[in-house]
């Protein structure tokens, strides 16, 4: 990835921070720790902001697996909720958690983390019935037209523009951050990384999601590309970038069953 374009990021996702009161971290329940950054969480201390972690996509995590995440980051100090964005879940314990973080009112909040982590499904989970109603940012001259705020409480305003945390890291560490296959120069082997990783907390994932019993990484990416008529023109070989792809994507969407348990 280019230099210049992460740099972009990391000043954006300052601006951001700079420009509310408290930060969401969104992170994937499936794997909170993988999808943390510790470099965000430096960054809106230093700024003096209050940081509340929101564990995203709850839906796909035993109720008991999630609380004990929950637990593990409050027993570090954090403020940590969960919720499901795309379900409504857990709205209602977010706004709480904003209020009770709030340092004055009304406050201004961010909603930060890596790709495909739900941040616009949080933002319009929030922004619900209120969506219509923008108003501008108080005391805050030289805001430009291209960030607004929408107000989803009497006293919670929220930014519209979801900070990106830029995605660093292996392939499979890019993959689990929600890199896209086209982000990747070579989707195949962060793909067989990821079945493994989650062969070996969910055995019957691939069984589950795509009805195969293979147990072996490329064999899986071979029998999805054949099941799908997926094939090279010139070989006649399964095509299986494009299988590898799909595992990536369907993995974001949450279609592959999989999460990571505590310790
Ligand atoms: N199962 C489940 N899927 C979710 C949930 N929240 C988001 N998703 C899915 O995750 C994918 C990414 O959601 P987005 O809201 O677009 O995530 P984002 O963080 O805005 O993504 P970028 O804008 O690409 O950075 C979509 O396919 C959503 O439907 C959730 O609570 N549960
Ligand atoms: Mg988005």
């Amino acid at each position: 990835m280019p230099y210049r374009f992460i740099l972009a990021g990391w000043s954006d996702l300052r601006r951001i921070i700079t420009r509310s009161d408290i930060v969401l971290e969104v992170v994937d329940a499936r794997n909170p720790m993988g999808t943390r950054s510790r470099r965000l969480e430096r960054m809106i201390e230093e700024l003096g902001r209050e940081l509340i972690i929101v564990l995203n996509k709850s839906d796909l995590v035993p109720r008991s697996i999630v609380e004990e995440w929950v637990d593990i980051f409050r027993d570090r100090g954090y403020r940590a909720i969960y919720i499901a964005a795309t379900k409504h879940w857990g709205t209602r314990v977010l706004r709480r958690a904003i209020r009770e973080a709030a340092p004055t009112l009304p406050v201004i909040v961010a909603v930060t983390g890596y790709p495909k982590t739900g941040k616009s499904s949080i933002i319009n989970a929030l922004k619900g019935r209120h969506s219509a109603s923008t108003s501008p940012i108080p005391g805050s001259p030289g805001y430009t037209h291209h960030v607004q705020l929408y107000r989803i409480d009497k006293n919670i305003l929220m930014l519209d523009t979801p900070g990106v945390i830029p995605v660093e890291g292996s392939g499979i560490e890019k993959v689990i951050r929600g890199a896209s296959p086209e982000q990747l120069s070579d989707p195949v082997p962060p793909a067989i990384e990821l079945i493994k990783l989650i062969l070996r907390h969910v055995p019957t994932a691939f069984r589950q999601a795509y009805g195969i019993r293979e147990t072996e990484p490329l064999k899986i990416l071979e029998t999805i590309a054949v099941k799908r008529g997926w094939y090279y023109r010139t070989t006649r070989e399964p095509l299986i970038e494009e299988a590898a792809r799909t595992v990536i994507r369907d993995y974001h969407k949450g279609k592959i069953p999989f999460y990571i348990k505590p310790f």
